[in-house]
């Protein structure tokens, strides 16, 4: 079959030389090889801004991107999407601010959009859109009468059917996920809840495998759990092996990490608390251990990320107060970004790594901080069930996040776990993140895209 030229859409689009993250190096990856266009926002706003595409990049591949005005990031970025869409998808109906001319406005960027990529587009490409800043572009790009192959991914997860209908705007959810051929979701939970949506509410029939019909549209959905490269992230840590030392432990002490965007999906706060839970009950009060929180924060601009920053700080001080010595503060919070070299090297020199997010799509940090780990004396992952990753990596030690007694007992025996159990369970758990990386992905899922129907002209 032959490559069709590929047209990848997200809300930022990467504008540094060397792209890093995970998802951003992935798809760098596939248009290098394929060719193609990378449309997405460039993160600055300028007044009345114009329907102009700035090319950013010609090699290896077109990188083109748009400005979008004050009242658009209000309205589609940090309104819609940031401040409806993210809680309704991560169980926080409580944090849904509705807002019709948010709604107004989420659309009408998406039509803008999809305006924008129509005219880049050949009739042969392949377009994949990311995420649930643009759950609507391809039913805008139909009413253009762009009819290529067009493919969606979630990155989040996909919501319930008791929290959809706190969605104002759920009635259109099915055309919009309908006019897409693909639609992939991170995990086999989120296919069923997508299924149970469209089939109760949406009107939709199954056909075979996955396959749906709505209307006059035929689609598919599946799950394509996202991954990691996982040859450059263990390389990364062998080189920067040395970057735990600047933390200055005591001997013996023991380093428990956590690295998250502060966003409250993340479950910080309760990680904080269990932390908390397991210094009060360990068997030896001369066992030290330090929680290392790494927190950058992220969409200030949204009310829901202000509160959750007061309530880790207010948690970490509390924990702190109560248990710090002279000369040992359990709990260490940083709020920047840290190198990702630095990262790779901190995971490893971890003896355990707490990932207990309350909701979350995949959780990248897990599978980076297995990767991370000499085979040899591997830290152990501390996993909440909640995080897509639980799906796939179930050596882990399983925690519901609420419960900091139970997350509290986790941590200590992560701790105390033996070495041969420690090696055991890397062993199953690298072994799951090789079969499927960041390439498994990016390969499985255009592969999907290719066969999910005939393309014109092959
Ligand atoms: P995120 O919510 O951003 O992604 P995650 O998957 O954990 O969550 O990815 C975060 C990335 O940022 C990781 O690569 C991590 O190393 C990096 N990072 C986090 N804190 C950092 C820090 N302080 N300094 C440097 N780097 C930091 C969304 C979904 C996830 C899904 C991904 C990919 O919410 O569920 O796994 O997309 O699909």
């Amino acid at each position: 079959m032959p490559e069709h030229r590929l047209v990848v859409v997200s809300n930022r689009i990467p504008t540094g030389e060397a792209p890093s993250g995970g998802l951003v190096v992935a798809l760098h990856d596939a248009l290098k090889e394929r060719g193609g266009v990378w449309i997405g926002s460039s993160g600055s706003t300028a007044e009345g801004a114009t329907e102009d595409l700035h090319t950013i990049a010609e090699e290896p591949y077109q990188r083109l991107s748009f400005d979008l005005s004050e009242q658009e990031n209000e309205g589609y970025y940090l309104g819609y999407s940031n401040a409806v869409l993210w809680p309704l998808f991560h169980h926080r109906t409580d944090l849904i601010a509705v807002d019709t001319e948010h709604a107004r406005i989420y659309q009408e960027v998406n039509a803008k959009v999809a305006r924008m990529v129509a005219r880049v587009v050949g009739p042969d490409d392949l377009i994949w859109i990311q995420d649930y800043h643009f759950l609507p572009l391809a039913s805008e790009l139909r009413k253009l009468g762009v009819d290529n192959r067009i493919g969606f991914f979630l990155h989040i997860p996909f919501p319930n059917s008791s929290d959809m209908p706190a969605l104002p705007e759920r009635r259109l959810m099915p055309d919009w996920l309908s006019a897409y051929d693909l639609v992939g979701l991170q995990t086999q939970r989120d296919v069923s809840n997508a299924l149970d949506f469209l089939l109760r509410d949406g009107g939709a029939e199954i056909l075979l495998r996955g396959r749906l019909r709505l209307g006059n549209r035929q689609f598919e959905l599946r799950s394509f759990p996202i991954g990691i490269d996982v040859d450059a992230f263990a390389t990364a840590s062998t080189e920067n092996a040395g970057a735990g030392e600047r933390l200055r432990l005591g001997p013996g002490e023991k380093l428990v990490l956590g690295v998250d965007r502060l966003d409250y999906s993340k479950g910080i706060p309760n990680r904080v608390e269990a932390f908390g839970e397991y210094l009060r009950g360990r068997p030896d009060p001369e066992q030290r251990a330090t929680l290392l929180q790494i927190a950058p924060p992220s969409r200030e601009n949204v009310e829901a990320y202000r509160d959750i920053r007061h309530d880790l700080e207010t948690i970490s001080g509390r924990v702190n107060g109560e248990m710090a010595e002279l000369d040992w503060t359990p709990v260490r919070y940083i709020r920047r970004n840290v190198p990702r070299d630095t990262l790779a090297g901190l995971y490893r020199r971890a003896d355990a790594c707490l990932v207990t997010p309350l909701a979350d799509g995949m959780n990248l940090v897990a599978k980076e901080f297995v990767a991370a780990q000499d085979p040899e004396n591997p830290g152990v992952l501390i996993l909440s069930h909640f995080a897509g990753a639980a799906e796939q990596l179930d050596e882990a030690l399983m925690v519901n996040p609420y419960d900091a007694v139970e997350a509290g007992k986790a941590i200590q025996k992560a701790l105390d776990m033996p070495l041969h159990e420690r090696r055991a369970r890397h062993l199953s758990l690298i072994r799951s993140i090789r079969d499927y990386d960041i390439t498994w992905w990016t390969e499985a899922y255009l592969g999907a895209l290719q066969e999910a129907g005939p393309l014109r002209g092959s």
